[in-house]
């Protein structure tokens, strides 16, 4: 089934100048970017975003590291692309993100409160929806 997810290159993929690297990737892979924003998202977006994460202890720093800058917003649309985007991202610490993947072939650990991945996906189809609605809508 044809689905949509959210893929934020995040502040740390943009300061790096990884947006253009991080986007050949997912076209060479071939799925469809049906939409793109550069957003500098505010806490009140970002909360809703991460609600999942509200009660972790990495959540102020993330929501401070995701308004470091700003933030390449994209909705991604192709045959399966939330599993396949999260396997195009690689596992969440870059440190052991395999090989081959945006955040083990991009990714480090800087030693910094929260990790710092350079890409978001969606990681079902409520997840999806409901992200989707959030950045685009
Ligand atoms: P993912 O982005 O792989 O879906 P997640 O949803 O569990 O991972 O977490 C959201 C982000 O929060 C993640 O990309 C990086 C950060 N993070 C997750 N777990 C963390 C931890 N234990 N310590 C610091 N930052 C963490
Ligand atoms: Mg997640």
């Amino acid at each position: 089934m044809i689905e949509q997810t959210l893929v934020l290159v995040k502040p740390d993929g943009v300061k790096r100048n990884l947006t253009g690297e991080i986007l050949r990737r997912i076209e060479a892979k071939g799925y469809r970017i049906a939409d793109l924003k550069l957003v500098s998202p505010d806490q009140e977006l970002l909360s809703k975003h991460y609600e999942e994460h509200a009660d972790k202890p990495f959540f102020p720093a993330l929501l401070e590291f995701m308004m470091s800058g700003p933030v390449v917003a994209v909705k991604l649309e192709g045959e399966r692309v939330i599993e396949g985007f999260r396997v195009l991202a690689g596992v969440t610490d870059p440190t052991v993100a395999a090989p081959g993947t945006i955040r083990g072939d991009l990714g480090r650990d800087w030693g910094t409160k929260v990790i710092q991945n350079l890409v978001h996906g969606s990681d079902s189809p409520e997840s999806a929806a409901r992200e989707l609605e959030i950045w685009f809508d």
